[in-house]
């Protein structure tokens, strides 16, 4: 069928609390910037990028999508993925202004809602249209519970309940404070807390240079530490190299690449361990199953960023044989219809036809900004 029309939103959704923090941003609220395509049969895909909820960074994505995007996509068929992700993305003005940033992160919007198009036209979930689920179980791991922001107290007691009580069997802690020290001291307590055998993820968000990350690696020792993510500046190419070389700890990252060939680069140069790619950074799920197959054809385990707090990449997980492990927050599930849930520490299988991403009419009236 054809596409009708392009309805561009944003919703700002708070987070757990009233805010959080990583070693780099601090946000209360997180940004559903995206769109919603309607065909002239009647169906209704939607996609959204995730940002940190900065209005006029949000406008700027919305009014790229309405006013550079759209009329490319005026009444064209909504099937042909592959040729309008390269009609947006290899459009000449566009491409010129921005082969990343603004244009990409639309650029995601339009092709995560041409996916749940496609999706729901078949009557299935994605991980079933992209050929079903590899494997039984998708192990998640818990990122809200270990901000920076918590204090040393809470910390500890909160990694010990998501592990006790709600059964998760991975949680990821967020380090690269001013004080390694400290780093040091909140890790061990949470180690102490979960006990032995539960996965202990780090964070770093490009905070430190190389000289503190080996120092990390060194002093980390005997922590358990299952990776050190975005230990260095993003773009550090040579950086991730030496430390990848060096470190006892696996690095992963990915969440701050916009395109499958700067993936490429990183896994050509063995920069990385864990593959972090995001749909809501790259441009879509079409750029995400490019890294994926990537990272599979060089035997590297695809672990999705939360950029979509989960709802695509549920699907994804379950489906690439690549994924072993799935990166859990709630900030924004109720906003869904098929919210991403996680059972017994295991992430449940999306059910709905579609990609996860139809948001139910109460997050509209509650959460949409004005897109000015
Ligand atoms: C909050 N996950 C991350 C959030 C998160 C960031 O700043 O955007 O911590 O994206 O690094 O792994
Ligand atoms: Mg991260």
């Amino acid at each position: 069928m054809t596409i009708a029309r392009i309805e561009p939103f944003i919703l700002h959704v708070p987070v757990t609390g009233s805010s959080i923090s990583d070693s780099t941003h601090t946000l209360s609220h997180w940004g559903v910037v995206g769109c919603r395509i309607h065909t002239h049969d009647g169906f209704t895909g939607t996609g959204f990028t995730g940002t940190h909820a900065d209005i006029e960074g949000d406008r700027l994505i919305a009014r790229c999508i309405e006013r550079s995007c759209a009329p490319l996509l005026d009444n064209e068929d909504e099937d042909d993925i592959a040729r309008l992700w390269l009609k947006i993305a290899r459009h000449p003005p566009l491409q010129w202004i921005g082969r990343a940033g603004i244009t990409h992160l639309a650029l995601a919007a339009i092709d995560i809602a041409l996916w749940d198009l496609k999706a729901q036209r078949a009557g299935q979930p994605l991980w079933r249209l992209l050929g079903g689920a590899t494997r039984p179980v998708v192990t998640a791991y818990n990122t809200d519970i270990g901000w920076l922001s918590i204090s040393d107290e809470d910390l500890a007691a909160g990694a010990r309940r998501a592990v006790q009580e709600e059964g998760f069997r991975g949680v990821k802690i967020k380090i690269g404070s001013p004080d390694l020290a400290r780093d040091l001291r909140r890790l061990a307590a949470v180690r102490k807390a979960i006990g032995p055998g539960v996965m202990m993820a780090t964070d770093v968000n490009g905070r430190w240079d190389l000289p503190t990350a080996l120092r990390f690696t060194r002093e980390a020792a005997g922590l358990d530490v299952f990776w050190i993510e975005e230990p260095l500046w993003y773009d550090d190419l040579a950086g991730h190299e030496a430390l990848a070389r060096a470190s006892s700890v696996p690095v992963a990252l990915g969440e701050q690449l916009y395109t499958a060939e700067a993936f490429a680069e990183f896994i050509r140069r063995g920069a990385l361990h864990f593959v972090q790619p995001d749909v809501t950074r790259l441009a879509g799920i079409t750029e995400y199953i490019r890294v994926a197959e990537a990272a599979h054809a060089a035997r590297l385990p695809v672990v999705a960023h939360a950029g979509d707090m989960g709802q695509v990449h549920a699907h994804l997980s379950h489906w690439h044989p690549a994924t072993t492990l799935f990166e859990y927050i709630p900030w924004i599930r109720a906003c869904f219809e098929d919210p991403v849930t996680v059972v017994d520490g295991n992430l449940k299988r999306p059910e709905w036809p579609g990609a996860g991403t139809a948001i139910r009419a109460e997050a509209f009236e509650r959460y949409a900004r004005p897109l000015g």
